[in-house]
């Protein structure tokens, strides 16, 4: 089968579609690929190995892998014609025991070909990279079949490694056209299209309102500092409140821990809130199906919607209950939890990662991640993979490092920023201090000051 056999192939089982497609993201894309339903046609799947077999036998490797699901069974093709040992990655990372998520055999330091069906933008090539890299293979090769990337080339070359593709999505569009099958206006869509996907701050641009509100009221402030009252008397709360209110962009509470709640609580609170000019932030960490934390989060006898800005959210349910917290509201967005302070929490990386595609996919839900790290360089390796301009909340933070005896672990507060935490979340720091309100004071300058030398940086 030639490459252009091969094309028209996959038009006519669907493979590749042009007309108008709203993607996840909620873009509309001229075209849409889909390569899963080749393996049910056994003269495409042949002809696509045997393409890719020429494209690569000349290349440098020991063993191939393809990426679950759609690109492996084309890489065990390829792999049994080259007489080459496949290996693949467990899609799910393994939560337990000592790794191996990798299946098959390898020798630590063996230079692994990877297959994929698709590449878009290159992002999770280079995680795929990383995966492996971790586990003793070395990836310098991607080969894709189609490279409907704007610039996935160049983003692959930044990390190092080389993308090879069976077909570019021009000379898609190009023989297309040559058989009429696609109009000229068709082929100026798509050449607008990925265009647009190049320019440089196409993403960066939005901004959750709830985010720009708190780096607004962040600047206005000069703190960066948000309060975890952490107490359980009304009074406690507001004489504590009396002393560091005005050092704090953000009051942190966890309402239901108030001894002697009543309908007197909430007005005071946003009283304080209006003088002392900060935002409220309730930590519920809603957890369940959207139906039920819809209730949890607009009715009971906190009414939570009625006074929180913020809340966070554990995407443990999946990431509609973003839809069933703040769908029809206004005025409201999560903070989710993409990693935990806590020692043996179990948010793995996949995890990590879905809460960056949940947050990707409803952006206008997301002002920010609640986060964690080990040190300066894990903190900024995480922040790197945001997939917008959510802001890096951190708790578990200290004027020193260390943990308590229920598994809570903390950093300071030059590691946390420095890594790339935009605020600071202190309970007991500040709480169990001597004098709360020097205390306060002194955290708000230490962080506010590593916050404005980072920004220049
Ligand atoms: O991973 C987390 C997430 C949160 S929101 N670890 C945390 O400690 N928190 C919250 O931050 C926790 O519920 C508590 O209210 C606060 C930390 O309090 P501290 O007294 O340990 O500073």
């Amino acid at each position: 089968m030639t490459k252009e056999q091969f094309v028209l192939e996959l038009a006519r089982i669907g493979a590749i579609k042009f007309g108008s497609f709203t993607l996840k993201s909620g873009l509309v894309s001229p075209f849409y690929f889909d390569l899963r339903d080749m393996i049910s046609f056994p003269a495409i799947l042949e002809g696509v190995a045997d393409l890719l077999v020429v494209k690569i036998k000349d290349m440098d490797f020991d063993v191939i892998t393809g990426i679950p699901y759609t690109a492996l069974p084309i890489a065990s093709l390829v792999a049994s014609k080259l007489q080459k040992p496949l290996i693949y990655m467990r899609k799910e990372e393994k939560a337990y025991g000592t790794g191996n998520n990798v299946i098959g055999k390898f020798a630590k330091g063996a230079k692994c070909l990877v297959i994929d069906d698709l590449i878009t933008t290159g992002s999770s090539k280079i995680e795929t990279a990383e995966g492996y890299e971790k586990e003793g293979v070395v990836v310098k090769d991607f080969v894709v079949v189609i490279d409907r990337s704007a610039n996935g080339t160049e983003e692959l070359a930044k990390q190092g490694y080389t993308l090879h593709s069976l077909i570019s999505l021009d000379e898609i569009v190009e023989l297309l056209q040559s058989k009429g099958l696609i109009s000229e206006e068709k082929v100026q869509e798509v050449e607008e299209f990925t265009a647009s996907l190049i320019k440089p701050d196409n993403k960066e641009k939005y901004i959750n309102p709830l985010t720009q509100k708190l780096l607004d009221r962040m600047q206005e402030k000069k703190s960066n500092l948000v309060l975890s009252l952490d107490v359980t008397t009304q009074k406690e709360f507001f004489d504590l409140l009396d002393k560091v209110g005005n050092q704090i962009v953000m009051l942190k509470t966890h309402v239901d821990i108030i001894d002697d709640f009543n309908d007197s609580f909430i007005p005071k609170l946003l009283y304080y809130a209006e003088q002392q000019n900060f935002l409220i932030f309730e930590d519920r960490k809603f957890a369940d199906i959207g139906n039920t934390v819809r209730h949890q989060f607009r009715n009971g006898i906190y009414k939570i919607a009625d006074w929180a800005e913020f809340v966070t959210v554990h995407m443990v349910a999946g990431e509609l209950i973003l839809k069933g917290l703040f769908e029809g509201i206004e005025g409201h967005a999560g903070f989710v939890l993409a990693r935990m302070s806590s020692k043996g929490n179990l948010l793995n990386e996949t995890y990590t990662r879905k809460c960056f595609e949940a947050a990707k996919k409803y952006p206008y839900w997301v002002a920010g991640f609640i986060g964690h790290g080990s040190s300066v360089e894990d903190i900024k390796r995480f922040k790197a993979k945001f997939p917008g301009n959510e802001v890096l909340m951190m708790p578990g933070v200290k004027k020193e490092s260390g943990s308590d005896a229920m598994g809570q672990q903390y950093i300071t507060i030059e590691d946390a920023i420095n890594g790339g935490a935009d605020c600071i979340i202190v309970g007991r720091g500040i709480l169990k201090a001597e004098d709360p309100k020097a205390e306060a004071k002194l955290y708000r300058e230490r962080a506010w000051k590593a916050y404005e030398v980072r920004k220049k940086i």
